[in-house]
């Protein structure tokens, strides 16, 4: 089975190596491993979609590497500020963006003299993408409740913190916001539960829009740690299922602190900030699925 593409790009120099690689790292690429041997070393950048395309003509692109992009200005100014940052001028570097004959726009850089790519974009930006229903990132006038756990308050109250950023940042009224605490993982879904079947119908008294379970087990201080994973899991995942209410999921299961520490907000992002932004695009695709529904219905 297929699964991917390389292409290999030889750098002359050690110089050359160094300044592709500072390059393209300041341009959105997720890095891949790359390697580093006795006889070569490479740096790696990863795309999520590749192509071959073998061409009978006119090439589409003064280069042979085209870079797809969404936010094509955005990558330029990347670009821009990349020369800049080496105190270099982009006059002849970076080519003005142009309109191509295929529906896109293009702009060529060349970051070490013979090394020219290409990036594009379509001009229609949901072109070969289907059509889906997502939901939004606004939280405007949505009602949440956080059950967050005390225990590893350490970890929690700062997967607290950012749930209630996230919150916030997406336009939630902090009034429309109900933190509620309980002692410890195991207790998290049933508060969750007692909140969702209070919230049948929007705009009843206490009733929320979603809720954001917050929790944090460590394997390691934690006897019978997979039984109570478990459990705390399906009483979530059932209060869900069973109300009809979003409930994002930010009860982390760890091996250790520092691993806790780091899903917190350290290294790896804060899992409670993104709960509450899954909670947040749940309500609102709940809404646009429910409005589809009633305007087909009618
Ligand atoms: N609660 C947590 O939220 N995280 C934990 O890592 C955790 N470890 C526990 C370990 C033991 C041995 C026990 C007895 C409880 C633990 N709890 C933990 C608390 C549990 O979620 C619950 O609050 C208490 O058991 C009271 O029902």
């Amino acid at each position: 089975m297929i699964k991917g593409i390389s292409i290999l790009r030889p750098a002359a120099t050690a110089n050359t190596y160094e300044r592709l690689a500072s390059f393209f790292s300041v341009l959105g690429f997720t890095p891949g491993s790359g390697w580093n041997e006795d006889s070569s070393r490479g740096a790696s950048f990863l795309a999520p979609l590749g192509n071959l395309e073998i061409v009978d003509g006119t090439m589409p692109s003064v280069t042979d590497v085209l870079i797809e992009v969404t936010q094509l200005d955005a990558v330029r100014e990347a670009a821009i500020m990349w020369f800049r940052g080496q105190g270099e001028e982009t006059a002849g570097h970076i080519s003005p963006v142009a309109e191509t004959d295929w529906k896109s726009r293009i702009f060529t850089a060349e970051p070490v003299s013979g090394h020219v790519f290409a990036f594009w974009e379509w001009a229609d930006p949901l072109r070969g993408k289907p059509i889906a229903v997502e939901g939004d990132l606004s939280a405007e006038g949505m009602r949440f409740a956080i059950v967050a756990a005390r225990w590893n308050a350490v970890i929690t109250d700062r997967l607290l913190d950012g749930a209630l950023d996230a919150l916030l940042r997406s336009g939630a009224a902090r009034r429309d916001i109900e933190i509620v605490r309980v002692p410890g993982a195991w207790e998290v879904a049933a508060a969750a539960r007692t909140i969702a079947d209070r919230s049948p119908t929007f705009g009843g008294p206490g009733s929320v829009d979603a809720i954001i379970t917050l929790g944090c087990l460590i394997r390691g201080e934690t006897a019978h740690y997979e039984a109570i994973y478990n459990e705390v899991a399906r009483g979530i995942g059932q209060s869900q299922q069973e109300t009809g209410i979003p409930h994002a999921f930010g009860v982390l299961t760890c091996e250790t602190l520092e691993q806790a520490l780091n899903r917190a907000g350290v290294k790896a992002g804060n899992k409670g900030f993104e709960a509450a932004i899954a909670a947040i695009e749940m309500v609102s695709l709940h809404r646009k699925l429910v409005d589809r529904e009633n305007s087909e219905g009618a």
